[in-house]
């Protein structure tokens, strides 16, 4: 069964009933191309010049020559365009109740000659028991927006399908950690405008950059609101947004900001 949905194609509640069948779903177009050709410029002037001692001295190394970094909140990222997205947000209200919030907002950017990550989800098991992980809603769900066209040379993300609700991933992902295989996986050639979201339970890895081009993706994280995604952020702030930014935010939609550091 496929993952993808074309909008228009597709009700709110037919996304999310794939989306928690697959742990995953990849929505062509969500955003216009020129939208995010305009924030891929501003994001190569300010973050892909950055020198490896800085990106070392600020932000996580999450893989070989790969790094997550807290993106600003600010000019066009700080745009309910891109973490309101009218058609997106329907769609999650269906996944994670009426409150949600986001939990964090940045981006990986995996360097020219970037190895492929290691296979992970994307947080430890809320509970100890797997079966009872498995039976649960989504409790925190990644949207990625890639800011240059990904394919097989920029690499894309490996997914695991399904892997977010199944007993035995647990068991699954240690045997891929130790052999690398990406065999069962898929992954989306996301074009600029496309966005594919992940439930963090889902098995996944970056793949590698075997390309000349730095290729960067944003995400946003969105949650429950009692969720607390702090293990993730020791190094850096989960969300960098000014006062002077969070004023710019339309008074409607600051309680998707209600975690961040103000
Ligand atoms: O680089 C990617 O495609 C995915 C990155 C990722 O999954 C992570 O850093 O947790």
């Amino acid at each position: 069964m496929s993952y993808k949905i074309s909008l228009g194609q597709s009700s709110a509640s037919d996304a999310a009933s794939l989306f928690q069948q697959q742990g995953a779903l990849w929505i062509d177009q969500l955003f216009s191309r020129r939208f995010v050709q305009r924030l891929s410029k501003v994001y190569f002037r300010k973050y892909a010049s950055l020198s490896q001692q800085e990106l070392e001295s600020r932000y996580a190394c999450v893989g070989d020559q790969r790094y997550m970094i807290t993106t600003e909140v600010k000019g066009k990222f700080n745009s309910p365009d891109l973490y309101a997205n009218g058609h997106l947000m329907p769609i999650l209200q269906e996944l994670l109740g009426r409150h949600f919030v986001i939990s964090s907002f940045g981006s990986v950017i995996a360097f020219p000659g970037a190895g492929a990550q290691s296979v992970h989800m994307d947080y430890p098991p809320l509970y100890e028991d797997e079966s009872t992980c498995t039976s649960l809603p989504p409790h925190a769900i990644t949207l990625v927006v890639p800011l240059v066209d990904l394919n097989e040379k920029t690499g894309s993300t490996s997914l695991w399908l399904g892997t977010h609700n199944r007993v035995g991933a647990r068991e699954q992902l240690q045997k891929l950690v130790e052999t690398g295989s990406r065999r069962e996986s898929v992954f989306p050639s996301a074009k600029l405008g496309d966005a594919y979201l992940m439930d963090f339970r889902l098995t996944h890895a970056g793949m590698a950059n075997q390309s000349e081009i730095a290729r960067p993706i944003l995400y946003i994280v969105y949650s429950r609101p009692w969720f607390d995604e702090s293990l993730n952020f020791s190094e850096q702030p989960r969300i960098n947004l000014s006062r002077k930014q969070y004023g710019k935010v339309p008074k409607a939609l600051r309680y998707l900001f209600a975690g961040a550091a103000k």
